[in-house]
């Protein structure tokens, strides 16, 4: 990559005091994520992903709606000309109040753990029943329609630009034996059945910061994607995340299992943090689990098909890897409905 002087872009933002350092951070695999410590505080600098997010004006104007609403500790740093963001160096940039004394967990260490996630992420909800949803610009359009991605794989495969469908047919038959499957919430919504809430939309484990002494949730993070959206799907994809025993690109599938007592925890958590979930949202639940987890399939799989132009990735077939892990852990899912 192309080295990037952060100083200067650091001082672009309201911050407080001299930049000492700014080093990557995160694991996301979206946006470029920076620690930026200054001698009197430190703050996350980041660097926009404008190929996913089109209209960074949108993503920030949402962002800064839904943190001021939420009084979250994650605030956004505005520029010294007041912007929600700046351009330079080739690049959309935000600055972000860096939570301290946190940390987030690519995998999880034990059920309270995973439960107190749960929470934090059902509280979320909760607290944005009140948020009037029309101020929120889809940054995404069609973020969580599972039969669009299905549609998206289809083309990618159609147009196979790199010539790698050869090498992921197993992968496109698993996705296809199951395209029934991609309406089943489009249609529960058509049919009034379930309510669309604001939701967050991108719960992997990795997005909620706990506090380092106490193992508590401070905040939410990675507000990117806060959109109306399902409140299972916002379970199913922390589900996805964080109750397989295996990493989400571990390359032996033997690893890969449903951890069902991690799945109860968090079910508990998320529930005590939104108690207002419907009877049928709560049927529903291991449904958004499967689901999500196929979508998230059939994304990695289509990126790979595509030429790896979404995901960030660490080698060639990184993201079939990823495609993989999330098939086989459907399979789970399947033998435990
Ligand atoms: P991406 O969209 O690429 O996933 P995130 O906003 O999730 O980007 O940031 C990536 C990682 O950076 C997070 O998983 C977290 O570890 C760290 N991070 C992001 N924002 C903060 C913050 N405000 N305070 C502390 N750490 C943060
Ligand atoms: C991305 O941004 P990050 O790393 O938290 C993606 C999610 C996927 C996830 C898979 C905006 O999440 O939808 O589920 O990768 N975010 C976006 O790991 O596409
Ligand atoms: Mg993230």
């Amino acid at each position: 990559m192309k080295y990037i002087d952060l100083k200067p872009i650091a001082e672009k933002f309201n911050i407080e005091g001299a930049v000492l350092s700014a080093a990557p951070t995160g694991n996301g695999h979206i946006n470029d994520t920076y620690l930026v410590v200054t001698d009197s505080a430190k703050y996350i600098l980041q660097r926009i992903n404008t190929h996913v997010f089109r209209s960074p004006d949108q993503l920030m104007h949402n962002i800064k709606a839904v943190t001021e609403f939420m009084r979250s500790p994650l605030q956004v740093i505005t520029t010294r000309d007041g912007g929600l963001f700046t351009v330079t160096q080739g690049g959309h940039w935000r600055m972000m109040t860096c939570i301290e004394n946190s940390y987030s967990c690519e995998q999880v260490d034990d059920p309270e753990q995973f439960c107190e996630i749960g929470r934090a992420y059902g509280s979320f909800i909760h607290e944005l029943a009140g948020f009037p949803a029309r101020n929120l610009f889809e940054t995404i359009e069609g973020f969580h329609d599972t039969r669009r991605r299905f549609e998206q794989l289809m083309r990618a495969c159609e147009a196979d630009p790199v010539e790698r469908k050869k090498t992921a047919l197993e992968e496109v038959r698993f996705a296809c034996e199951r395209e029934k499957d991609t309406d089943v919430l489009n249609d529960c919504v058509r049919r009034g059945e379930i309510p669309v809430r604001v939701t967050h939309n991108d719960t992997k484990i990795n997005n909620v910061l706990l506090d380092r002494d106490t193992g508590k949730a401070v905040c939410v993070i990675d507000l990117d994607t806060v959109m109306p959206g399902l409140a299972i799907n916002d379970f199913g994809d922390a589900i996805r995340s964080g109750a397989s025993t295996g990493r989400e690109d571990e390359d032996d599938s033997g690893q890969v299992r449903l951890d069902v007592d991690l799945y109860r925890s968090y079910a508990e958590g998320f529930l005590a943090g939104c108690p207002d979930m419907t009877e049928k949202e709560i049927e529903l639940m291991p449904v958004g689990a499967r689901l999500m987890t196929l979508e998230c399939g059939i994304r990695f799989l289509t990126d790979y098909i595509e030429g790896d132009h979404y995901f960030k990735t660490d080698y060639p077939e990184h993201n079939l890897v990823r495609c993989r892990a999330q098939f086989r852990l459907v399979q789970e899912m399947e033998e435990h409905l």
